[in-house]
């Protein structure tokens, strides 16, 4: 073993002393030859013959360049990013791989190692240039080029912009806006314009927690009357949450923490108007309303029928995985529990996954490394998407809870017919927080994975859909994973993603906060069209449970343009309907109306997260808007309503398309709860 490895080295130092001047002019000559030999070091004729080792300066892919050898001081690196190919190291293998994940200087070194990282690395950790002569070894994979040496990099930079990061004049703004009372860890904004939050209460350090509470935005300057306090019955700890199609758009809240709480099912009809409390309660029976199996952590969506999906999670604190789905509300004496073979695979790195309704009627299913697209009627897999790719030293690493990164579907425009995009941004790599998006259109001929680079590290983020199509990045840590005291080194800028642009073209950075906000942070979109950014529970030492809350206030509305008004009479809205709409616009620019989808959000779960862009036509001030066609563009479910006269955003309406099809306003019939009907 030992000699085998010797061998080599010192082969080529003598080769290098004797034999340079030769062997480059003919080296293609000599590869061809020993090529046809089983090994180039097993005879006597092979030593002298073997060409000697040399730069690769051409054949490079992409835009790579070789630039140098490169010392490394002491035994510090200088690229952050390592990878050990101990058979295939090459300049293409290496090179590839650096500028896939966005990369744009890399270096090969003692033969088999891979690093990737950026020019700004090169000075601030002290690499210095040194002779070509350096750089002496071998690569694993490629004996007749160079891949560094002992502390010696061969050095390759890409001639262009790898990532197109924007940094425009115009970034928006942070602002506080109110003291909290908990570090919340789900935001609803209700069909009343107040933001429901929840927050654990049987753990929490905050012993005079009820563990539900409405915000009234209204009265945000005013914290004596802005807060309302709520009361559940069981503990809200990692529950899932939505906007039921229901006439009253009541939120549901599912799951939660240990016992009677994992199978809970709450409901709430939010209430009362700016400035008035309301006077509703969350509403709960546990001895007669309950899930089919405890869950913590689960995800929950509206089905293209009108049913609710929740899946996945634990079956409880420190429990088992609940590897199945179930179906509410569930069908009298029947069970809805489906099991999934998968998330008992991927089990424990698949907490709070990513599921869609897809414009098929199938589903999309993101959790830890993979995805597929499941039946919508039996859930059975039937198509197995690619691996989710990870970070650029291992397609191990997760996009789910713990290795918590966030998702959202791009926007869907009329008339529809362009594939539906997955986006999925951040996460870890077990404790390296991830510095990609990555995105997929499930439904394509052949779905592939598009890896954009972040301009830094984020596991924890959150996204919100913007009513301008565009997508606020905002919250996190640069290290560790989703959990009380595992994450660190907070995140404190905001990035814009702007689909709309070229892939490569569309991340923005904007301001920075100066709150650190990692474990259950929110963020969510407001009905004036600015973003509430909430919480923080790290229990990472140096770091406060953060109660205050800031708004973020985006480009659209940093540069005091006024924002347009649209009036909506009827917000009970059909599939293909035609609704009329009045506007004002006060910069007469670009009309488009956007719906975004009421949602629920934790743990980068943005449940029933969609952004419409439907067909209309105005005449003067009064203009026609079209519903989506069908249950499967938009499955049934409340959205806001936004015009935009040209980037401006007007403040949203409230409307519902497809009304309740599996009649949730009659569901539970149990005498604590309050039904809207349907
Ligand atoms: C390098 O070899 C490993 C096996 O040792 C393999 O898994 C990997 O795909 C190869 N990489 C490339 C880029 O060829
Ligand atoms: C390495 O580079 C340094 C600085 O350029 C030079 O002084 C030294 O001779 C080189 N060593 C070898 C073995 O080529
Ligand atoms: C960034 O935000 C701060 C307030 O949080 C504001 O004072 C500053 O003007 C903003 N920067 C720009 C360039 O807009
Ligand atoms: C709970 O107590 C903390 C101080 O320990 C306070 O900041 C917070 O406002 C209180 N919350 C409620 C709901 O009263
Ligand atoms: C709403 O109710 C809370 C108590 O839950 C109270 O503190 C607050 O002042 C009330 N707000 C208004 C506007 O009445
Ligand atoms: C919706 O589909 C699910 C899955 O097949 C089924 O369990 C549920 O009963 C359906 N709901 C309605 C209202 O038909
Ligand atoms: C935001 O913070 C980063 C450092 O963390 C800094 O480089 C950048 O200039 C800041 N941006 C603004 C607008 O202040
Ligand atoms: C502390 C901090 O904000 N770190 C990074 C957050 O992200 C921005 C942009 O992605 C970086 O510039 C910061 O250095």
């Amino acid at each position: 073993m030992y000699h085998t490895l010797l061998l080599p080295t010192l082969f080529y130092f003598v080769t290098l002393l004797i034999a340079v001047p030769f062997v480059n002019a003919d080296a293609s000559k000599i590869l061809r030859r020993t090529s046809r030999r089983p090994s180039g070091y097993d005879s006597k004729s092979s030593l002298t013959t073997r060409a000697v080792p040399t730069v690769q300066t051409t054949d490079l892919p992409g835009k790579w360049q070789y630039s140098r050898c490169l010392a490394e001081p002491g035994a510090n690196h200088v690229f952050p990013y390592q990878i050990i190919f101990p058979q295939n190291n090459s300049a293409q293998n290496c090179l590839s791989q650096c500028s896939t994940f966005g990369y744009p200087a890399a270096g090969m070194e003692n033969g088999n190692e891979c690093w990737c990282g950026d020019v700004a690395d090169i000075t601030i950790n002290g690499g210095t240039t040194v002779a070509e002569t350096n750089c002496t070894t071998a690569c694993s994979g490629d004996a007749s080029h160079l891949c560094g040496g002992t502390q010696r990099l061969q050095l390759y930079l890409w001639n262009g912009i790898l990532n197109n990061w924007q940094t425009p004049a115009n970034i928006g703004r942070y602002e506080y806006l109110i003291p909290g009372l908990v570090p919340p860890l789900l935001a609803t904004v209700g069909k009343n314009g107040k933001v429901s939050f929840l927050e654990k209460f049987g753990t929490s350090e905050f012993k005079n927690s009820t563990g539900a509470y409405e915000l009234d935005l209204s009265l945000a300057d005013d914290f004596d009357h802005a807060w309302r306090t709520m009361q559940v019955k069981t503990d809200v700890w990692c529950s899932a949450a939505l906007v039921l199609p229901d006439k009253a758009a009541r939120i549901l809240n599912l799951g939660g923490w240990t016992q009677s709480s994992t199978l809970g099912i709450r409901l709430y009809t939010p209430d009362g108007s700016p400035g008035v409390n309301g006077t509703n309660e969350w509403e709960e029976d546990p001895s007669n309303l309950q899930l089919q199996s405890g869950r913590w952590y689960s995800t929950a969506l509206v089905l293209s029928n009108g049913s609710v999906l929740i899946m996945g999670g634990l079956s409880g604190a420190g429990g088992a995985a609940n590897p199945t789905l179930e179906i509410l509300p569930r069908i009298p004496g029947g069970s809805t529990v489906v099991s999934l073979d998968w998330l008992e695979r991927t089990n424990p790195n698949n907490q709070y996954p990513f599921p869609y309704v897809l414009p098929s009627g199938s589903i999309f299913v993101g959790y830890y490394n993979e995805a597929r697209i499941l039946d919508p009627v039996t859930f059975a897999t039937v198509n197995v998407l690619p691996n989710i790719p990870g970070s650029v030293t291992s397609f191990l690493a997760g996009r789910t809870s713990p290795n918590q990164g966030a998702s959202v579907f791009l926007p869907q425009k009329a008339p529809y017919t362009d594939p539906i995009t997955v986006l999925i941004c951040g996460g870890s790599n077990f404790g390296i927080a991830l510095d990609n998006c990555v995105s997929i259109q499930p439904e394509s001929n052949n779905p592939t994975w598009v890896i954009e680079r972040m301009p830094s590290k984020r596991v924890m983020p959150n996204i919100v859909a913007l009513p301008d199509g565009t997508y606020l990045i905002v919250n996190g840590a640069q290290q560790g994973v989703a959990g009380f005291k595992l994450g660190s080194d907070p995140n404190l800028s905001a990035l814009l993603y702007d689909p709309s642009q070229p892939v490569g073209s569309r991340i923005s950075i904007l301001n920075n906060t100066t709150i650190a906000r990692m474990y259950h942070s929110e963020a969510t979109l407001l009905p004036d069209s600015r973003v509430l950014i909430s919480g923080s529970d790290p229990q990472t030492p140096g770091f406060p449970e953060e109660l205050r809350i800031e708004v973020y206030i985006p480009p659209y509305l940093s540069q005091g343009l006024t924002q347009p008004v649209v009036t909506v009479p009827n917000t009970d809205w059909q599939y293909g309907g035609q609704y009329r709409i009045t506007v004002q616009l006060f910069q007469g620019q670009t009309i488009r109306f956007s719906l975004i989808a009421a949602t629920s959000n934790t743990h980068g779960n943005v449940m029933g997260g969609r952004t419409i862009f439907p067909a209309f036509s105005c005449k003067g001030n009064v203009c026609t808007v079209t519903a989506p066609p069908n249950v499967q563009v938009s499955p049934p479910g409340w959205h806001q309503l936004f015009v935009l006269d040209g980037p401006t955003p007007s403040h949203g309406v409230f409307v519902r398309i497809g009304g309740d099809p599996a009649k949730l306003g009659n569901w539970p019939a149990l005498p604590d709860f309050t039904l809207p009907g349907v």
